[in-house]
């Protein structure tokens, strides 16, 4: 049984719905705003740097994309030197009415995350560089815990195979009490590496995260997509992670394109009837979406179970 059901018009924006010369449509968040859904997407630019595009949308599903982007490399001077080579993979949350952006920042000196903020998706304002290198793939729950903002990261290692991280932060700008809390598992399809996909979705039975898992083949590596459910009191306890993938690349769109077998996912819309509306990057090249029953995915997580560590 398929726990996601693509959208029959996928994909549902590639380059040519951009105003402005890029190359590709991906790995975009995705959140409500005024009534409406406000899509930010990555694109790389011809010389293969990424910025972040901005798109609108009434139904979740057909939107339109603004006339220049979001956001670039910025320029003032503590960002700069960070953010030289590319923005790329935006996550957004919605905590203390104000929408938090987390996004990768590459440069020399590796991948660090920046967190920017808004109010209304015109005027955005940068916080901080809230990592050092080499991290990727933050999301911030839209609820403090104890006082305390909290996070799920990814940071890189030799040591040990590329897992989960929680950490905490009273001001959204200094972080710790870091805690791995989650492991890929050996022969398993997120064997090679795990991150953290769209930010964690509040359910009755604890707080739902769409993780993407990465398998290595003699072919190249195949993201896919799972599922963790995380304590709804102390999200550095995981209840349970659904033992099989929710999403693997299997159209055209999703095994072929800017870098072939990928799905990646960056955001997730709860919607009121129960149903959660998916977005994932296909193949680093077009946005993709479907919808899934939320009830379904926490179902997977408790009953059909790996161990988290
Ligand atoms: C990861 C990141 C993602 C990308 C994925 C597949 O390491 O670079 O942005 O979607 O690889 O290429």
């Amino acid at each position: 049984m398929n726990l996601v059901q693509r959208y029959a018009k996928n994909p549902i924006l590639t380059k040519e719905d951009v105003p402005y010369a890029v190359a590709t449509v991906h790995n975009a968040a995705v959140t409500k705003y005024g009534g409406k859904y406000i899509m930010l997407f990555r694109s790389h630019l011809h010389n293969g740097r990424s910025i972040i595009g901005k798109a609108e949308s009434e139904d979740g599903f057909n939107f339109q994309v603004e006339p220049a982007p979001f956001m670039t490399p910025s320029d003032e001077p503590e960002f700069q030197e960070y953010e030289e080579y590319g923005v790329e993979d935006p996550r957004i949350t919605f905590i203390d009415d104000e929408y938090l952006i987390t996004y990768s920042a590459y440069s020399k000196n590796g991948v660090r995350i920046g967190l920017a903020k808004t109010a209304d998706f015109r005027k955005i304002e940068r916080i901080g560089l809230i990592t050092q290198a080499d991290y990727r793939n933050v999301v911030i729950f839209p609820e403090k815990f104890n006082g305390l903002y909290a996070r799920l990261d990814r940071p890189h290692s030799e040591i040990s195979p590329w897992s989960i991280w929680i950490s905490y932060s009273p001001d959204l700008i200094y972080w710790g009490k870091s805690k791995l809390i989650m492991k890929p598992v050996q022969y398993h399809w997120d064997e090679m590496k795990i991150g953290p996909g769209a930010p964690p979705i509040k359910t009755e039975r604890g707080w739902l995260s769409i993780y993407h898992g990465v398998f290595p083949t003699m072919d190249g590596s195949v993201y896919r997509l799972g599922v963790a459910l995380h304590d709804l009191k102390d999200p550095a306890k995981i209840i349970g992670v659904g033992d099989d993938w929710i999403l693997q690349p299997e159209e055209v769109y999703e095994i072929t394109g800017y870098v072939h077998n990928v799905v990646f996912t960056c955001g997730a819309v709860p919607e009121d009837d129960g149903t959660l509306k998916l977005y994932w990057g296909g193949a680093d090249k077009v946005m993709c979406a479907g919808t899934a029953n939320i009830e379904e995915l926490v179902d997977l997580c408790l009953n059909n179970s790996r161990p988290a560590l």
